[in-house]
C-alpha cells in the first residue's frame, strides 16, 4: 500500500525541511511506505529549489513544480493527480507550517482500515480543538463548517480541514478537473461530492495548532468564495 502525502507550499523555507524531515521519521517508524509529494507555486522564497536540493539524497521526496501562484484547490488538484499517476492507494493533504502534527497520520490510517474512504482530522469533534486561534478566526471556521452541514446537508462536523486521507478510488470516482473552487471552498465542495457519491466519510481529532514561521496566506476573499460555492452547489448553478 503506497501513502501519497501532498504538501502545498508557497514560501515556506522555514518549515520545509523540518517537515518533510518529521514526515519521513514518522512513516519510517510506522511501516508506511510514502511519498511526500510537495507541490509548489514557484514561492519567491525558492521553497521549491530547497526541496529540489532535499530531493537529491531523500528518495521519497517528490515535487510538482507550478509556475504560478492559483491558490490552494489547484495545488491540491496537481498533487492529487500527479499522486494517482505514482499509484498511490491512499492520498493525504496537509498543511506545512506544523499546524498539522505530522505524528497523527496513523490515526488516519487506522481509519482508513475500519471502512472509511476519506478520513478528515477533524477540530470539531471530541478530542479535537485549535490553539491559539483569536477569536475573529474562531468564528469564521465555525461558520465556514456550521454552514455547509445547514445548506449542504454535510453530516461531518470539519469541512474545511486540510487534513485529510483519501482513498485513491474515492478520488478516481470524481471529475476532478470539473472542480471549480479554490481555497477552503474547494475543501467544501470534494466532501460534498464525496458524500453524495455515496462514500464513507469519517472524523479523527486533530488538535490545529497556528504556525509559528511565515504568514497565512487565506485571504478574507475566501469568506465571500465559500458563500458562493455552497450557494451554486444548493442551487446546481
Ligand atoms: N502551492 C500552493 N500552496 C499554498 C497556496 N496557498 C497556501 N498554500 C499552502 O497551503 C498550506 C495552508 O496555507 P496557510 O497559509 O497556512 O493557511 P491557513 O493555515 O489556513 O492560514 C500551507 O502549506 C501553504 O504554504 C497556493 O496558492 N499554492
Ligand atoms: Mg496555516
Amino acid at each position: 500500500m503506497l501513502l501519497s502525502i501532498i504538501l502545498p507550499t508557497y514560501n515556506e523555507k522555514e518549515n520545509i525541511e523540518l517537515m518533510i524531515k518529521s514526515l519521513t521519521e514518522v512513516t519510517k517508524k510506522n511501516n508506511i511506505k510514502a511519498i511526500i509529494t510537495v507541490v509548489d507555486d514557484n514561492s519567491p522564497d525558492n521553497t521549491g529549489e530547497i526541496v529540489d536540493k532535499i530531493k537529491i539524497t531523500n528518495k521519497i521526496v517528490h515535487i510538482v513544480h507550478r509556475k504560478n501562484k492559483e491558490g490552494l484547490g489547484k495545488a491540491y488538484l496537481s498533487g492529487m493527480n500527479y499522486s494517482l499517476n505514482q499509484k498511490a492507494d491512499l492520498i493525504m493533504t496537509m498543511d506545512c507550517d506544523f499546524s498539522h502534527n505530522p505524528n497523527l497520520i496513523p490515526n488516519f490510517l487506522k481509519k482508513i482500515e475500519e471502512g472509511y474512504d476519506l478520513v478528515l482530522g477533524s477540530r470539531y469533534i471530541p478530542g479535537g480543538g485549535v490553539h491559539n486561534w483569536p477569536i475573529h478566526r474562531k468564528i469564521i471556521s465555525w461558520g465556514g463548517n456550521f454552514l455547509p452541514r445547514l445548506v449542504l446537508g454535510l453530516r461531518t462536523f470539519d469541512n474545511t480541514t486540510g487534513f485529510r486521507c483519501y482513498k485513491r478510488e474515492v478520488l478516481e470516482a470524481l471529475n476532478l478537473d470539473n472542480i471549480k473552487s479554490n481555497g477552503y471552498s474547494f475543501l467544501v465542495e470534494i466532501a460534498y461530492l464525496i458524500q453524495k457519491k455515496g462514500f464513507k466519510i469519517g472524523e479523527t481529532p486533530i488538535l490545529f495548532k497556528d504556525r509559528i514561521h511565515g504568514d497565512s496566506k487565506i485571504s478574507k476573499k475566501e469568506i465571500f468564495r465559500t458563500l458562493k460555492t455552497l450557494a451554486r452547489l444548493k442551487f446546481k448553478l
